[in-house]
């Protein structure tokens, strides 16, 4: 048994967890209601996945990993549902990596920042940024143009998961490289992306953890053929099919 009080051999395991964390997440006024709906979207491209990391999301993960480490500046994105689903494992990531975290919010309201900030030291991150928001994303127009001038605003690599088109184009104009979570390989925010991820955020993110620690004793040039040797249109067409064409596990 874990968090939930269900076997974790139990067939929908992975969908039923991550219902429960959305859920506490709206509950504590971390995930917006939005989120609710979101997520029930990425739930619905998961299961035509398998429910399963494939080949192409695991190679894209360990590129996000080598383009992670390469950075000099990288920081990871925050909302809503990221904070809910996987707070310690975007801890772990930062550490493994030595990113920046920042919460960057559509909905952004003081209570859900302060929330989120919260819950991100409670699970031991110790340097929470987007509270400042002394900076801006330009041509954005809503919320998540706020960003902190010596987080986002500095950054060279983003991690930007979940979320909607607007911003991933944004930050791409700003000369940022993407990386980007998210299930829907048709989503605008994958398709700018330098390295697109299609898969399940709760898999991805402790997966790159693992490929970063794994090549920590990589040089320079071994990370950079890595990132080179990443195709993001082959990755993003090779997740397509699966959902297409894929057999269900
Ligand atoms: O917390 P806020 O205020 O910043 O709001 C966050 C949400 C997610 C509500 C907001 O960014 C939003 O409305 O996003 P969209 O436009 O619904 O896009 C979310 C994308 O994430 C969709 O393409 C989903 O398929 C995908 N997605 C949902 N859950 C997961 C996911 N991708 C990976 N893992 C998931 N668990």
């Amino acid at each position: 048994m874990s968090e939930i009080e269900i076997p974790e051999d139990h067939p929908r395991y992975q969908s039923l967890l991550t219902r429960h964390r959305i859920e506490e997440g709206v509950n504590r006024g971390i995930t917006s209601k939005q989120g609710l709906i979101a997520e029930g979207r990425g739930e619905a491209f998961d299961y035509l996945l398998g429910e399963r990391t494939i080949e192409s999301a695991d190679a894209a993960e360990r590129a996000a990993a080598a383009q992670l480490l390469l950075a000099d500046h990288p920081v990871l994105s925050v909302n809503g549902n990221v904070a809910a689903l996987v707070a310690p494992e975007i801890v772990d990531l930062a550490e493994a990596v030595d990113a920046d975290i920042e919460i960057n919010l559509f909905n952004r309201t003081a209570e859900r920042m302060e929330a989120i900030a919260a819950h991100l030291r409670d699970h031991g991150a110790e340097n929470v940024k987007g509270l400042t928001a002394d900076g801006r994303i330009p041509n954005l127009s809503h919320e998540r143009a706020k960003v902190d001038a010596d987080g986002i605003g500095a950054a060279d690599v983003v991690l930007v998961p979940l979320e909607d088109g607007d911003r991933a184009e944004a930050l791409g104009e700003m000369g940022k490289t993407e990386i980007v979570i998210d299930l829907n390989p048709l989503s605008r925010s994958a398709q700018v992306a330098a390295i697109p991820i299609v898969d399940n955020i709760i898999r991805a993110i402790p997966n790159i953890t693992d490929h970063a620690r794994e090549l920590r004793t990589a040089d320079h040039d071994q990370l950079a053929e890595i990132v080179a040797a990443f195709d993001p249109e082959a990755a993003l067409a090779a997740a397509e099919a699966a959902i297409r064409e894929g057999e269900l596990a």
